[in-house]
């Protein structure tokens, strides 16, 4: 076990949340229908492009190229304005203390999120320089469950896929991880991330030594 991939959005900090605001205000304010808090989860992990297109499926609506385009861009306007009022208060239980001792514990740390916000969400909430490599959406080209973002990740830390863990709360996510050959840690519900390794409500409480000895024993 050398090498852990976080993801940001509901690992990290509960930007899903933030997510699911903006893209509901898009839908109230400019679509002219709702989206439910259980289609949002559907949501997590996607693409900011792919997710608009979910969105207008969902709601029967048809757009041309420019206007989707410009509705992403709203969107993202909406989010950035949510996200700016974060502070280190909002990183979730447990996290900070989980990288300290998994540098301590030389094991390598990664970002592995699709959305282009991921760095200055980092640094705002102070925590960027935890992450020896960082792969967010300005790096990849094709979303969760692709397993392209956490592949990239294993790359840039010069880490064997097989020794590597991915954290992630979606769906999507803990498919991307399992098809790069990695092992998962799944943070939220067992009856929704029912493919992942092991599932845990937060990281609070928990270290990267009992982690190892439930994915890794034989090490
Ligand atoms: C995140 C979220 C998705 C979001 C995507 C793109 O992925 O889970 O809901 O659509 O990023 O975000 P942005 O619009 O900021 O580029 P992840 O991989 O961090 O969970
Ligand atoms: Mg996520």
């Amino acid at each position: 076990m050398q090498a852990f991939l976080f993801d940001l959005d509901g690992v990290i900090v509960d930007t899903a949340h933030f997510h699911y605001q903006a893209w509901r205000r898009l839908a109230n304010e400019k679509l002219g229908f709702d989206i439910s808090e259980e289609f949002n989860e559907s949501l997590k992990g996607i693409s900011r492009t792919e997710s608009l297109d979910r969105i207008l499926a969902h709601g029967g609506v048809s757009l041309d190229d420019v206007t989707k385009e410009a509705y992403a861009t709203l969107k993202n306007q909406w989010y950035v304005e949510l996200v700016n009022q974060m502070t280190p208060a909002d990183i979730l239980p447990g996290i900070i203390e989980f990288l300290a001792q998994t540098r301590a514990d030389g094991i390598k740390i990664a970002l592995g999120s699709v959305s282009k916000n991921a760095k200055p969400i980092l640094e705002h909430i102070g925590i960027l320089s935890a992450f020896d490599a960082i792969i967010d959406g300005t790096k990849i080209s094709k979303g969760k469950p692709d397993p392209e973002v956490f592949l990239k990740g294993a790359e840039e830390l010069g880490i064997s896929p097989s020794e590597c863990v991915v954290f992630e709360d979606a769906v999507a996510g803990i498919e991307a991880g399992l098809r790069a050959g990695m092992k998962t840690v799944g943070i939220g519900q067992a009856e929704v991330l029912t493919k992942a390794d092991i599932v845990r409500s937060d990281l609070n409480n928990f270290t990267p030594n009992e982690l190892k000895n439930i994915l890794f024993p034989e090490q």
